[in-house]
């Protein structure tokens, strides 16, 4: 008697990349509670990288007795039989004989256009939609996981966590005569993110300037001189050290951010900072706060203030 393996995948083509004319087409593997064998394949069409993937699940001397075949191959081997169904659009599974056929050494392969699951359900690593808040999902079919593209103000593997605006009115601040900007904790807990996203305003630390910025000055491009304080100008964002490397005028480096950045993140906090209700905090140009050579300063910037609370 001829053994055979039923092997089933469930497949359907998404997901379009139109950057750099790129097309991506994934199929995606059927219901199953065991492990999956993926398989993908790549190559050119029409100018495009089309890459396939699909998930299968064997079940072992079983044949799956449906009637619409859709091809058959003679194949070397198991995966030879998979590519197949993979590219055939119509392929949800396929039987493939263990043994080879009489007088050959080569395998029966029989496409089918159904699987032992009717195709009702598909096995996808977003099957669950992992992505909280509106997010959506993308399969990482080679290392059989996923990543989250977020809404908004939520950030984080599952798109759990939410930036909280704390200002009402824009915080403005200028760059001399202690002109810093006012903020307040909304509620008490521990911060341990904040950021500023710039909304109008320009300052500076030269009045003739070339480069007008959002936080910083022309002559200081890949630096910012914000720093958050509270009430008694305690420096706390982005703190002692970032201060401590330039004492003169409070300039710094924040990995990944400049004069002009549209956001600015304060993210590498040691330690969140406790705060309660009302607490009051301030937004200083770094030359203001510093009082040095500040009277040649220029401009006012305009920002909102999101935090990060640890309690969500
Ligand atoms: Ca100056
Ligand atoms: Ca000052």
């Amino acid at each position: 008697m001829k053994m055979h393996l039923s092997i089933t995948v469930a497949w359907f083509v998404s997901a379009l990349l139109s950057l750099s004319k790129v097309t991506q087409q994934f199929s995606e593997g059927s219901t199953s509670s065991v492990e999956p064998t993926s398989i993908y394949s790549q190559f050119e069409q029409g100018g495009y990288e089309v890459l396939q993937y699909g998930n299968f699940k064997e079940f072992l001397d079983h044949k799956l007795n449906i009637s619409q075949v859709l091809a058959s191959f003679l194949v070397k081997d198991y995966t030879d039989c998979a590519f197949k169904c993979l590219d055939n659009i119509g392929c949800l599974s396929f039987n493939f004989a263990t043994k080879p056929a009489i007088g050959t050494d080569q395998h029966s392969c029989h496409l089918l256009a159904s699987d032992r699951f009717n195709h009702s359900t598909h096995l996808s690593l977003c099957e669950n939609s992992p992505c909280q808040n509106g997010g959506s999902c993308r399969p990482l079919y080679q290392n059989k996981s996923f990543v989250c593209n977020c809404l908004g103000n939520y950030f984080g593997p599952l798109c759990k966590k939410v930036w909280h605006k704390i200002n009402t009115d824009p915080v403005c601040f200028g760059t001399r005569d202690e002109d810093f900007g006012s903020f307040e904790a909304d509620k008490t807990g521990n911060i341990h993110k904040i950021k500023l996203v710039h909304i109008s305003g320009s300052v500076n630390c030269i009045s003739d300037q070339v480069t007008s910025t959002k936080w910083s000055c022309d002559l200081h491009l890949n630096e910012l001189n914000i720093h958050i304080t509270d009430q008694n100008n305690i420096p706390l964002f982005p703190g002692r050290s970032a201060i401590n490397l330039n004492p003169h005028s409070f300039f710094y480096q924040l990995s990944g951010f400049d004069a002009n950045s549209p956001e600015i993140v304060f993210d590498s906090i040691p330690t969140p900072l406790a705060v309660t209700a009302g607490q009051k905090f301030r937004i200083w140009y770094g030359e203001d706060l510093r009082n040095v050579t500040e009277q040649d300063n220029i401009g006012k910037s305009c920002a909102d203030v999101y935090v990060v609370y640890q309690i969500e």
